[in-house]
């Protein structure tokens, strides 16, 4: 409330391993079937490349994230936990996992929080946000992989390759520190560019 920042951050691809781990899970059980490797990976979604692949490939993809353990298993990428855990130390700033689940209600949304308690911590939970429209939340920072993040609330927009991104509001000339790497902003604007130095 009041004077504190809000940081928001994202899942899958910023905390998790969603691509390693959904790679790794597709070649075990498409052994046959011809894949993507990570350098050759563009674009947002997984199933859009591999469905232009093969079309039959796309409910394929879609079939491995929405199998039980495919979230929870999901390793935590370098820096991440750690970033999340230094910034939430961070005087006046309070931090919030926000993440979209999939509609294969299953496993993931269960999944998610289950992850977040073994990497963060029980006492995490208590900032998990589950949402299927990110513009809806109010915050000051999104840390999101998403190059376009659309909604009722229109917002974000843009980010860069390599980078995890981005801000919305106007605190831009706030002191954001932490272990992860350094903070461009723009000081125009709206844009704050944050690069994890890993
Ligand atoms: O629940 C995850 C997987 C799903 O979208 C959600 C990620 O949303 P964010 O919270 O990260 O915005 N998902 C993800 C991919 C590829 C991601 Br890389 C995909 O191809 N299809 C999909 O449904």
């Amino acid at each position: 409330s009041g004077n504190r920042l809000r940081v928001l951050v994202d899942m899958d691809g910023v905390l998790a391993d969603f691509e390693g781990g959904f790679l790794k899970k597709y070649r075990a059980r498409y052994p046959d079937e011809p894949y993507i490797t990570l350098d050759d990976r563009r674009g947002f979604w997984v199933s859009t490349q591999y469905g232009q692949l093969r079309s039959d490939l796309c409910e394929k993809a879609i079939s491995i994230w929405e199998s039980k353990d495919f979230f929870i298993e999901l390793e935590p990428l370098p820096g991440g936990v750690e970033a999340v855990k230094e910034m939430a130390k961070m005087d006046n700033t309070d931090v919030f996992i926000c993440t979209s689940p999939i509609k294969h209600y299953k496993h993931c949304p269960y999944e998610k929080y289950a992850w977040v308690e073994k990497h963060l911590g029980h006492d995490f939970l208590e900032q998990v946000i589950l949402t299927r429209d990110k513009t809806l939340i109010t915050g000051d920072i999104l840390i999101d992989d998403k190059p376009d993040i659309l909604g009722e609330d229109s917002l974000h927009v843009n980010a860069c390759e390599h980078a995890v991104l981005m801000l919305v509001n106007q605190h831009l000339n706030r002191v954001i520190s932490s272990t992860c790497g350094s903070i461009i902003s723009d000081t125009h604007g709206q844009k704050l560019l944050l690069i994890f130095s890993q």
